[in-house]
Parts: structure tokens; C-alpha cells; sequence
């Protein structure tokens, strides 16, 4: 499974390529299953159908947990580092961890929750988030994890989806110097959401919440009541581990479905591999687990192989902007594993609280979520790498499950702003408009995967139709990963970002549609277009064009302003919420009524030189108003 030089990379890429199964087949085999499967793959990309390692029969938190007791028992596999530096922090060993989760899980029973329930996880990142889901996990059932900064209103959304049985959360969550009172945003979310039957309560910030007879139970008093004896419920390797919402370019999110033997297998070797982990590493992903990253290389991932996971509830910049450096520093970090967005807001406040730490530990630094710029992967190299640590820009997205573009820690020749080389097992290829692949070196095109990986998703919670509509029809026989790609002269791949309506904002997937249907719900908007522009820090800015109902003339335009963002915060989240709102009287239009985007995205960039064909627009003038007013 773990490959040591460039010849080891370039020998199981070759052989991931002639003999998939076989490839994959010896990987799996290094993992934990009650019953052998009976076929390694099964695969079409038109319906889709995709099967991996079919009648296998396993319990990912067999290979998480009880697996490592007999020769890891007493090794951390959880750092919890809390949000104050001044709060005492927690090492949960193997042993500890597999016994709270077992004692979680039977919570999860003695509430009524069954294999194939779906269950609701809103919490803080606390160890008891990855100990809820580990023990969904452990006993069958699926989970869907809300990250903390969504609001009642997304809650509500996911939750009516997958008809959800029971919702997991905390009184509140500290996020730097703010208290976030989740209970009370559930409380909000589930006014719409009758398939709810219980809500587990964890104490964590002491905020006052109701609490419904009936319906909600403290967690602390529910862990006193069980044992920590639960077997784990026999799964099959095809059997859904969990659901997670992304957005796309239309609609609502949509669930995004993992199984449990591919992602397992797949979490595992791209871990291993990638970072290079060795054997008492200590590992800080800075992920929320609420996010396809934290799920992968918080939770599953490491746990599968052995590792030791650090888990930070707070934020870079609080206390103060050393605190990356302070956690690394004082755990003695040997990987970390972050987002340009941080390492940009970071950069900002010069050396003084990155010299004062030692950062000596550090073997490998980790990129994910967005195009890594020039400057941040040299700031990121320079001063936190000191130049002696690889960094591994990872290219990949929740619909992937893991990793599927990136370099191997010291294996792979690296060069900045490049994901680099495909990993073993994944087929890149790059595909004109028309669908045409585009061959060669030293070319760019739409990025798409032309053979299956263990870990891609399996379909969209509800909607299989929707899963084949939004990856496998714009180029048939391929799945569309929805981002723009460079192969260069080496043949290295680039990603240049997104070439739909999905907005990639301090590294969280937006889509324009979505934030558009918040504003418009606002009740003096008539109609609003959304596009990104590039920010310093956020690598893409939300900037909105809004037309406004009739205003009398002496109307506070920033109020209004305000009232927007506090529409979107309560529909979809902060983390939505526009940087720019322009106010305008009409949108640039086709005589059919489609928006042209095109000139909207100039604009807001600030470039407003060539805006190109303007002449099939029902009223060219609008543009030269908008023009007028960008901000
Ligand atoms: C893992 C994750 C996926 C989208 C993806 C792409 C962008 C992620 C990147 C990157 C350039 C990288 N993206 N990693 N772009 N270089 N190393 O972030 O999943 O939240 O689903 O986002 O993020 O545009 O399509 P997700």
C-alpha cells in the first residue's frame, strides 16, 4: 500500500491503470472484513452505477478502532486542542476512543436509532462530533453532518431530505471570541421537520436551552445509562456510510452518497500515501468536520491507519494570529494540513507570531479547497516549512471522497500552484466543449475522470437522476468534476477553478443560485444575479447585483443593505452572506431572458474594458448603468 520513490509512484500508477482490481483488490485486502467480497467492480458511467468490492462485508469502526487495540491501544488517536488556549485540552488513546464510541452507539440504540436511520450531527468540533459519528457508524446508522456556521433554515433543508430520525448537537459552540448558540438554531430547524423524534443535547458553553419533554435528552445523563459493550453492525462494503450536502450550480444542496468499502479503502491509501504518515506522527488537519475534509483526514482516514488526529475547535486568528502556530508548536505537529484561505489571513500579520514558535516538527504541509496562489504556497514554504517540508497542494471535492490529484509527500517533484500528478488509480482527462478529449501536453479543458475510484460517490440522497444529470451527462462515458484544468509541458495538472455557477469562498462551495433564491426572498428585492470576483483573502468574493422594489426617495440604501445580508444569513448561513451589493435597475439580459453572466463577472472584477458582444442584449444601456455604479 505505501509507496516510498518516484519509480514505487510511477510502478502503481501503471499498475492502477492495467489491472484496477487487482491494484485495488491488494490494498483492500490490508483492512478488516467479516466476509471476503466476490467481486471488485462493477461499473457503468451512464446510469451511473458503481460498485466496489460487492458482497464484502465489513465495519468501518472495526478498522478505525477495534483493530488498533491489541497493538495501539494506548496510543492518542484524538488531540483535542478547545477553542481557549487557556481551557485544558483532551487525549483520547485508541482504547478510550473505542469505548466512548461504543457508549455513544448505544445511546444511538437506546433512542430508537437503527441501521439505515439517518441521523442529524450540528455540533461544535468537540471529540464527542467525531465519537457521534464513529458511532453512527459503528451501528449502521448514516450520517449527515451539518457544518456549525448553517443556519435553521439549512438545517431544516437537509434534515427533510434525508428525513432524518434524530439530531445530534450541543447547547453552543465557541468560536474565537464568539458563543454560537446551536441548540437554539436546531430548536428554529425543527418547527419544519417532523421526521425528528429525538435530539441528543451535549453541555459544552452552559448556554440556557430548552429542552422539550419528550424529545430532547442530555447526552451526559444518556452515557450513564449504557454500557460500553456494542458489536458493530455487519455492513456491506456497498451499504451507505454517510450522506454530506455540497452545492451546485442549480437548486438546493444535494446529499452527496458515500459507501462504507471503497471510501474506507480509499480514505485510508490516500492518507497513508499523500502525507507519507509515519508510524507516531502527530496529524493536524484544520478542517471542520462538517466538511468532506474533516470527515476524510480528521476522522476516517487517520483512524484507519493507526494515526494520531488533532482536532482544534477554534479559530487561526484567535487569541491571536499565532494560534496555528502555537497548537504546532506545542503538540509538536509533524503534518499540517490547511487552506490557502488560512494561509493567506495569516500572511497578512507578518512573522512575529510564526518566529516566536518552534516549528521544527513539521515534515509535510498540506493545501486543500482552493487554487493554491503563487504567493501563499511560497510564505507557506518559506516560513512555515523553512523550505525543508514538501508541500502537497491535494486537489479533490466531496463528490470524490478523497484525494484524487496531488503530490506524494518527497516523492513527487512539486512545483507551486500545481496539484501536480493523478494518484494511483485515477484517470484525469481533459475535454474540449464539445466533449472532445483533449490530448497531449501542455493543453487545458474541462477536468473529468474517465474510470471509477473507490471513493467517488455512489449517487445524490433521494435523486439518482440528479447524481447522473450533474456528473455524468455533459460528457457522456465521464464523470465532470465541474472545474477548469492546465496539463503543462510535464504533464502536470493545474486547477483553475470552477467553470459552472458554484462560488469556492474561503474555501466553501457557494452556489450562485443559491445565495440569488436568499436575497430574492428578501421582501424589497424584485430580482438579484450573483457572480465571484477575486479576493485577497477569501480567494473568491460574492459580489451581488440586486433590483430593488420602488424605494421613496429618502430610503436608507445601507439599510436595506443590511437587511439583505441578514436575509441570506438566516436562509443559508453567514458563510453566504454577499461582500459587495450593488443596487440597479434591470440585469443584462438575452432576448430569451438569460442573464449574461459573462459581462456581470467582468464588471465585478473591475475589468470593464472589453465586455465583448453586448449587441444581443434586450437593453445594452442597463450595462453602461451598471458600469457606472460598481463598487
Ligand atoms: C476537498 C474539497 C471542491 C472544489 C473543487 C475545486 C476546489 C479543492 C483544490 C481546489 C484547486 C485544490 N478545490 N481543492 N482547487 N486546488 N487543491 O474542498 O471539497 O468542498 O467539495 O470543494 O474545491 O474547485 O471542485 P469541496
Amino acid at each position: 500500500m505505501r509507496i516510498r520513490t518516484f519509480d514505487e509512484y510511477q510502478a502503481a500508477y501503471q499498475h492502477s491503470i492495467e489491472d484496477p482490481e487487482t491494484f485495488w483488490a491488494e490494498i483492500a485486502q490490508e483492512f478488516q472484513w467479516r466476509k471476503p467480497w466476490k467481486r471488485v467492480l462493477q461499473w457503468n458511467f451512464d446510469e451511473p452505477n458503481v460498485k466496489w468490492f460487492q458482497g464484502g462485508k465489513l465495519n468501518i469502526t472495526e478498522n478505525c478502532l477495534d483493530r488498533h487495540l491489541l497493538t495501539r491501544g494506548d496510543q492518542p488517536a484524538i488531540i483535542w486542542e478547545p477553542n481557549d488556549p487557556a481551557e485544558a485540552g483532551m487525549t483520547l488513546t485508541y482504547r478510550m476512543l473505542h469505548e466512548q464510541v461504543c457508549r455513544m452507539a448505544n445511546v444511538l440504540k437506546r433512542n430508537g436509532v437503527g441501521k439505515g436511520d439517518r441521523v442529524c450531527i450540528y455540533m461544535p468540533m468537540v471529540p464527542e462530533l467525531a465519537i457521534a459519528v464513529l458511532a453512527c457508524a459503528r451501528i449502521g446508522a448514516i450520517h449527515s453532518v451539518v457544518f456549525g456556521g448553517f443556519s435553521a433554515q439549512s438545517i431544516a433543508d437537509r434534515i427533510n431530505d434525508a428525513q432524518c430520525r434524530l439530531v445530534i448537537t450541543a447547547d453552543g459552540a465557541y468560536r474565537g471570541n464568539k458563543e454560537i448558540p446551536l441548540k437554539s438554531v436546531v430548536d428554529d430547524a425543527l418547527i419544519g421537520c417532523p421526521s425528528v423524534e429525538k435530539v441528543i443535547v451535549m453541555t459544552r458553553t452552559r448556554t440556557p436551552v430548552a429542552m422539550l419533554k419528550g424529545r430532547d435528552v442530555w447526552m451526559e445523563q444518556e452515557l450513564k445509562q449504557v454500557t460500553a459493550d456494542c458489536p458493530a453492525e455487519e455492513m456491506d462494503a456497498e451499504d451507505v456510510l454517510f450522506i454530506l450536502y455540497t452545492s451546485g450550480s442549480t437548486g438546493k444542496p444535494k446529499g452527496v452518497v458515500h459507501t462504507c468499502g471503497g471510501y474506507m479503502v480509499y480514505a485510508a491509501y490516500t492518507f497513508q500515501n499523500v502525507f507519507q504518515y509515519e508510524e507516531n506522527q502527530t496529524f493536524f488537519c484544520t478542517a471542520d468536520i462538517g466538511w468532506i475534509t474533516g470527515h476524510s483526514y480528521i476522522v476516517y482516514g487517520p483512524l484507519a491507519c493507526g494515526a494520531t488526529s488533532l482536532l482544534f475547535e477554534g479559530v487561526p486568528t484567535w487569541p491571536d494570529c499565532g494560534r496555528f502556530w502555537d497548537i504546532v508548536d506545542k503538540h509538536q505537529v509533524n503534518i499540517l494540513y490547511t487552506a490557502p484561505t488560512a494561509i493567506r489571513s495569516l500572511m497578512g500579520f507578518g512573522l512575529e507570531k510564526v518566529e516566536n514558535h518552534d516549528l521544527s516538527s513539521l515534515k509535510v504541509l498540506g493545501s486543500v479547497g482552493e487554487p493554491i496562489n503563487a504567493e501563499a504556497w511560497h510564505w507557506y514554504d518559506d516560513h512555515i516549512g523553512k523550505n525543508r517540508c514538501p508541500i502537497v497542494d491535494t486537489w479533490w471535492q466531496t463528490e470524490t471522497g478523497g484525494i484524487l490529484i496531488s503530490p506524494v509527500a518527497g516523492v513527487t517533484k512539486t512545483k507551486p500552484t500545481f496539484a501536480t500528478l493523478p494518484l494511483p488509480g485515477v484517470q484525469p482527462v481533459l475535454v474540449d466543449e464539445n466533449g472532445k478529449e483533449i490530448e497531449g501536453n501542455g493543453v487545458s479543458g474541462n477536468l473529468c475522470m474517465k474510470f471509477p475510484w473507490p471513493g467517488m460517490l455512489r449517487t445524490t440522497w433521494g435523486d439518482h437522476e440528479r447524481c447522473r444529470q450533474t456528473y455524468f451527462s455533459a460528457y457522456p462515458g465521464l464523470y465532470f468534476t465541474g472545474d477548469g484544468c492546465l496539463r503543462d509541458e510535464d504533464g502536470y495538472y493545474r486547477i483553475t477553478g470552477r467553470v459552472d455557477d458554484v462560488l469556492n469562498v474561503s474555501g466553501h462551495r457557494i452556489g450562485t443560485a443559491e445565495v440569488e433564491n436568499a436575497i430574492n426572498m428578501h421582501t424589497g428585492v424584485v430580482e438579484s444575479a450573483v457572480v465571484g470576483y477575486p479576493h485577497d483573502i477569501k480567494g473568491q468574493g460574492i459580489y451581488a447585483y440586486v433590483i430593488a422594489d420602488a424605494m421613496p426617495a429618502d430610503h436608507d440604501a445601507d439599510l436595506t443593505k443590511r437587511d439583505i445580508l441578514a436575509t441570506v444569513s438566516r436562509v443559508i448561513g453567514p458563510i453566504a452572506k454577499p461582500d459587495k451589493i450593488q443596487f440597479v435597475t434591470g440585469l443584462p439580459k438575452t432576448r430569451s431572458g438569460k442573464i449574461m453572466r459573462r459581462i456581470l463577472r467582468k464588471i465585478a472584477e473591475g475589468d470593464t474594458s472589453n465586455l465583448g458582444d453586448t449587441t444581443t442584449l434586450l437593453d445594452p444601456a442597463v450595462v453602461d448603468e451598471i458600469k457606472a455604479g460598481a463598487l
